[in-house]
């Protein structure tokens, strides 16, 4: 009995060193974690270069988010995951686009099995390093249909970050004012973090509101400094024509690395976009410029409009020049049953004690 034991523990024991022979990778989770994005992509830039067994070549399917038989590679990350996993297209090493575009593909997806998330260790403002906007780089006011840049700055003169090899993030925008899809982000300049060209940078829209955004060096050297990595391009939706109203972009979820993988907090930034009225909406009284709400915009039956002065008059102007509504709310804010006017363009004015506003309104129906 003690003999037969003993055999059983042997050959348990010999079918789990056969199984952990051969891994099951998924194209594009480089970290092996369960889920493809950004993350994995820091991946590529830690294993870029190596080499090691490549997978059947003639897989079928053998790019698609399904376990992939593969041979362990000699090298392994810092967490123990193989370096197999990083070979997206299973072609025996890992370099650019042919193991970028996997992950890109499959972007998203996870394992039905097991997912550990990924960390994201938050940086404090004004402690640690923060990757941000160059916020001076934004135009004092915006109008529906203008473009802008903004500088991607890594750290400051305060707050320098050391040893960086990669960092990811993501760009949350307001889908009301920024289309994700017209979002472009670039990172081939040379700068502190990119003297050399070994660098290897994605984005990828994750919703209407996120722009997952990546940027790893290549060569295993990593980088101290701080200041501008890149540029980010933006277009204000064309339909916020009327629209007086700030928006918010937010950069969060960092993750930062050296060239082992270890990782430092690195904080996000939240940036303010002033919008204004576009041309034919101009204010009578510029000094009242903030000072008044009308939302929503566009609007259907019901209009809130409200003003830090007493509201006199409020007059709505149809694109021909003609009042089709007016009332007189004589306190500093008003909520508006509309009558039924033809969906476009309209001109709303303010008249307060102390001035006249001039706001463009949308109908919409
Ligand atoms: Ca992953
Ligand atoms: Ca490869």
């Amino acid at each position: 009995m003690i003999r037969f034991l003993f055999v059983l523990i042997l050959v348990v024991t010999g079918a789990s060193v056969l199984r952990s022979q051969i891994l099951q990778v998924y194209p594009g989770d480089a970290n092996n974690n369960g889920v493809v994005n950004n993350v994995d992509f820091l991946f590529l830039g830690l294993a870029y270069n190596s080499f090691g067994p490549e997978r059947d070549p003639v897989a079928p399917n053998g790019l698609a988010f399904l376990p992939q038989p593969a041979t362990p590679w000699p090298s392994q990350f810092f967490n123990g995951v193989n370096f197999a996993h990083a070979d997206c297209n299973g072609d025996g090493i890992v370099h650019y686009f042919y193991d970028a575009f996997p992950l890109y593909v499959n972007y998203g997806q996870m394992r039905p099995d097991s997912v550990t998330a990924d960390v994201f260790p938050p940086g404090l403002a004004g402690v640690d390093p923060a990757v941000h906007f160059d916020h001076s780089a934004l135009p004092n006011s915006l109008s529906g249909g203008q473009t802008f840049s903004l500088p991607i700055m890594l750290g400051d003169a305060q707050h320098p970050v050391e040893d960086l090899y990669g960092i990811a993030f993501s760009v949350f925008l307001d889908p009301d004012y920024v289309d994700a899809d017209d979002v472009d982000f670039n990172f081939n300049e040379l700068s502190w973090a990119n003297p050399d060209n070994d660098r290897i940078f994605m984005y990828k829209k994750v919703s209407n509101e996120r722009i997952d955004v990546a940027w790893v060096r290549t060569d295993h050297n990593q980088r101290d400094g701080y200041g501008r990595i890149g540029i980010a391009d933006f277009i204000i939706i064309i339909d916020v024509i009327g629209y007086q109203q700030d928006f918010v972009m937010r950069i969060d979820s960092v993750k930062m690395i050296d060239k082992f993988g270890n990782q430092t907090a690195v904080a996000g930034d939240t940036i303010v976009v002033h919008l204004s009225p576009d041309g034919q909406a101009t204010d009578v009284d510029s000094a009242h410029e903030k000072d008044f709400i009308v939302r929503p915009n566009p609007a259907d039956r019901h209009l809130t409009v409200k003003h830090e002065d007493i509201i006199e008059q409020i007059t709505l102007v149809n694109a021909l020049g003609q009042p089709v509504f007016q009332v007189k709310p004589k306190q500093n804010s008003a909520n508006l049953d509309l009558p039924f006017l033809p969906s476009g363009i309209y001109l709303l004015e303010i008249r307060t004690t102390e001035g006249i506003n001039l706001q463009t309104l949308q109908i919409q129906h």
